[in-house]
């Protein structure tokens, strides 16, 4: 098992690679270009200046977050092959850097979805925070919202230029229901997976978060049954997951150990987002909370005891944090929490290892 941590790279993060390597057991960098235009070949030239970059700084570079799905794919237009053929030159130019995991996500239009992106908790620091009743609305009306609360930084895939065509999207999403949505999935991946395996490179798809219907858009990775369904749309062991443990914890009836000891014995779980949320009192409403197990609504002790059992040897990486020390940067994804978080999840793992 090796710790890493998400970076935005050098002139969208606050977040120096040298601060990375200050926080005790951190190894790999999440990273990503995020220059490229979603659905365009990731240049090889760039990838390796990244790879460079991490390593001067003394981490190491194997697993990229994310390079995302064309709509295109999704939807299931016919220049779905065109932008399917970026995508497998862009597995090969991450596998000859050597690059092993590829995490991605299947999700319509919007990634993440937060209804608040500064929630307050008693303690003075600020957490991301989910409240259903606004995705019940217009979806214009909460991105602007959102972005309007905040200071310039979007969701990943609440990117200004995809939300002005927002209403377009939406159209053409309109006859792509879960079972459209899961046949264009099986597409993808029996178009891009036999390229991973000459690769040696593993898919690691994200689920969505959170794990249920919004706006009227379908989601196919909501719980175990999906991952099964997913498993069973391409057997090859390059069909891989990420396991978000907030992103799923956000369904009470998830079972996260559960969904561990399944998944990672079969070798599929290659990448862990490792964060804890608590559930605000109303339906499905939730909040982010701080790693430590008593803070939240998961037990974060019985998910690295479950990975630890079963052998898990990927990466994990803390997930979002709360902003707090007066720190107001990127939501979520600040130094202090996620650094906290990742120094707590070690001694979850060394007390495990030694006990
Ligand atoms: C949410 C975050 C997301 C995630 C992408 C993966 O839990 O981790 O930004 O990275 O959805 O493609
Ligand atoms: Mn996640």
């Amino acid at each position: 098992m090796e710790m890493g941590f998400r970076w935005y790279g050098p002139d969208e993060d606050a977040v120096k690679l040298r601060d990375i390597r200050q926080i005790p057991g951190a190894k790999q960098v999440v990273g990503a270009l995020f220059d490229v235009p979603v659905g365009e070949v990731w240049p090889l030239a760039k990838i390796k200046a990244l790879k460079a970059q991490i390593e001067a700084a003394g981490l190491k570079f194997t697993i990229v977050e994310s390079v995302n799905i064309h709509d295109d794919i999704k939807i299931g237009l016919p220049t779905r092959d065109h932008y399917i053929e970026n995508y497998q030159q862009t597995i090969r130019n991450l596998a000859q850097v050597g690059v092993k995991t590829i995490c991605y996500n299947f999700m319509p239009i919007f990634d993440w979805i937060r209804t608040d992106l500064h929630f307050e908790l008693a303690d003075g620091s600020k957490a991301l925070a989910f409240q259903e009743r606004y995705t019940a609305e217009d979806p214009q009306a909460l991105i602007q919202q959102i972005q309007s609360g905040d200071n310039g930084f979007s969701l990943p895939g609440w990117e200004p230029e995809r939300l002005a065509k927002v209403q377009q999207l939406f159209k053409a999403y309109a006859d792509v229901d879960a079972t459209r949505l899961a046949a264009n999935l099986k597409y993808f991946l029996d178009a891009i997976l036999p390229v991973c395996e000459e690769c040696h490179i593993q898919m690691a798809l994200h689920p969505d978060d959170p794990p249920m219907p919004l706006f009227g858009l379908p989601r196919i990775f909501k719980n175990a049954a999906d991952m099964r369904a997913i498993v069973a749309m391409n057997a090859s062991l390059a069909n891989g997951f990420t396991i978000c443990t907030g992103s799923l914890g956000e369904n009470p009836d998830n079972d996260i150990p559960a969904i561990i000891r399944e998944f990672v014995v079969q070798g599929r779980v290659p990448f862990v987002h490792a964060r804890n949320i608590k559930f605000t009192g109303n339906g499905r409403d939730f909040r982010e909370a701080a790693h430590l197990s008593s803070e939240g609504s998961l037990d974060m002790f019985a998910i690295m005891k479950a990975l630890h059992d079963t052998g898990f040897d990927g990466v994990i990486r803390p997930d979002h944090g709360r902003d707090i020390w007066g720190e107001a940067g990127r939501p979520g994804y600040g130094l202090y929490d996620r650094a906290l978080g990742l120094t707590y999840l070690n001694g979850l793992w060394e007390a495990i290892a030694k006990s």
